[in-house]
């Protein structure tokens, strides 16, 4: 084995720990790598951390969840949870907004709040987006 070849042997083999090391906790959800900014997956039905705005595909904070940091805009369909989110918790410190891009129709998620969607609204979130 040549030095150039090592190295990049050894560059990948490190890339593949800090995935492994990272996704550790998360095994049931989607790889990290494929999350957009500022998106973790959590483990089905776990509580919501802090300082991290939470949505969970069932009523009363079950089933698949995630977690997004503070501030991030994010698409719900690029992991897998557009139209199919049931439960907010809202963790952060500011004000987010759950926002259905098919009738542009938004609901306010205070910070501290915890929201179960109606049965009218279940379903429907694309987005969340955040005030300022
Ligand atoms: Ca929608």
């Amino acid at each position: 084995m040549n030095t150039i070849r090592f190295a990049r042997a050894a560059a990948v083999a490190a890339g593949v720990a800090a995935v492994a090391l990272s996704s550790a906790a998360t095994a049931q959800a989607a790889p990290a790598e494929q999350l957009p900014p500022g998106v973790i997956a959590l483990n089905d039905g776990e509580g919501c951390p802090p300082m991290t705005f939470c949505l969970y595909r069932d009523y009363r904070g079950e089933g698949p969840a995630y977690g997004i940091a503070e501030g991030y805009n994010v698409n719900l369909h690029e992991f897998g949870m557009g139209n199919t989110v049931s439960t907010w918790i809202n963790n952060t410190t500011m004000t987010a907004l759950v926002v259905d891009a098919d009738t542009m129709h938004h609901q306010v998620v205070e910070a501290g709040q915890w929201m179960e969607e109606s049965q009218e609204t279940n379903d429907t979130a694309d987005w969340v987006v955040w005030t300022h």
